[in-house]
């Protein structure tokens, strides 16, 4: 009854594709994240010599939406961080966390210059344990204009709240730096490839791994005819299975991304096979997670395995990962994007709104 249910709602969801809206995304699960009414239960902590000149206010004179942002200073060698309220969210959904966010100070060449910006999400579970997280660093150049990050995420099945932390660091080589945060927002992420949506196919073998090292081979489970092999009897050695298609065929837009990989055994002991990422040119990873060694389910045949993503319009290129770990022999055949819906001019103001 309730998949009869959710077959209706995809059909009429699918009838008024024709007028979009936003229906693929719930509200913002973090309402604390504008800085309208100041810090709204955002904790600071602050370390370092000269602690007292470091903190975390509410800037009144800077902001992406609205009139105020979370501000960030930090002198010379001292750190700043900020721990959101707890979001509800429900185990095993997929959200797109995101937020705007600029700088003054970090490095004028893009490279580590002593001040480092990250910021993490941490899931808990009912008893407020953590179950899980993912931490990501941001540019290590100053970013003088607001700019757009967004990631997708899936919450452990236990988790029933998301945190968020930000920290700011500056050591003895690094000069005084500033950052800005605002609109910080998590949305429920839903919606499935629609027949008849847009699909474009990437084959490792065409090029899109490390030649140096792994090896492309004959292999007639494929369509094309060949694979790109990671063996440990030639070389284990870890790198990237597939990378460096470097698209820019992609538009904005929600998609579903499926690596086609077999593994020659079915290990016992679990532990990551291949880290994947979608990397951008831009805003570092748009998803990222680990295949486990144990997540297959018959050796030596193709599995598919299939994940979220939103492309918000200031990524220009995207890369689709898969680092190799070894110690299981592994082929991996095509990386297919599947459209679930392409941004209108629209979607992207209510993405990045
Ligand atoms: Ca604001």
């Amino acid at each position: 009854m309730k998949r009869l249910r959710r077959l209706c709602v995809a059909l009429m969801t699918a009838f008024v594709a024709g007028t979009p809206t936003w229906a693929q995304f719930g509200p913002n699960l973090l309402a604390e994240g504008d800085f309208e009414a100041g810090l709204q239960g955002w904790q600071a902590a602050v370390s370092g010599a000269q602690a007292a000149a470091a903190g975390l206010t509410v800037d009144d004179g800077q902001a992406k939406v609205g009139a105020r942002s979370l501000k960030f200073t930090v002198p010379k060698e001292g750190g700043v961080s900020a721990t959101s309220p707890v979001a509800p969210v429900e185990g095993g959904k997929v959200y797109l966390y995101s937020f705007w966010f600029c700088s003054e100070g970090f490095s004028k060449t893009g490279l580590f210059a002593g001040c480092n910006a990250q910021y993490s999400l941490t899931w808990l579970n009912a008893e407020g344990k953590v179950v899980g997280s993912v931490g990501v660093g941001l540019s290590y150049g100053e970013v003088p204009a607001w700019r757009f990050m967004a990631r997708t995420v899936r919450a452990p099945a236990e988790a029933t709240g998301m945190r968020a932390n930000y920290a700011v660091t500056v050591n003895a080589e690094g000069i005084p730096s500033r950052l800005w945060l605002d609109r910080v927002q998590l949305r429920a992420l839903s919606g499935a490839p629609a027949p008849g949506g847009k699909v474009w196919v990437f084959r490792a073998a065409d090029g899109f791994y490390d030649q140096g090292a792994f090896r492309r081979v004959a292999d007639d489970d494929t369509g094309s005819g060949f694979a790109v092999i990671g063996a440990t009897r030639f070389q284990n050695k870890p790198s990237y299975l597939s990378g460096g298609m470097y698209t820019r065929a992609l538009p904005a837009g929600q998609f579903q991304v499926t690596y086609r990989v077999k593994a020659a055994e079915i290990a016992t002991e679990t532990e990551p096979l291949l880290s994947w990422d979608i990397n951008t040119d831009l805003i570092g990873h748009l998803a990222a997670g680990n295949i486990l060694t144990t997540d297959f389910r018959q050796p030596g045949a193709y599995q598919d395995f299939t994940f979220d993503f939103v492309k918000p319009p200031n990524v220009r290129w995207v890369d689709f990962r898969a680092f190799w770990q070894g110690g299981v022999t592994t082929w991996i055949d095509t990386i297919t994007v599947r459209e679930v819906r392409l941004f209108t001019d629209a979607d992207n103001q209510a993405l990045m709104d």
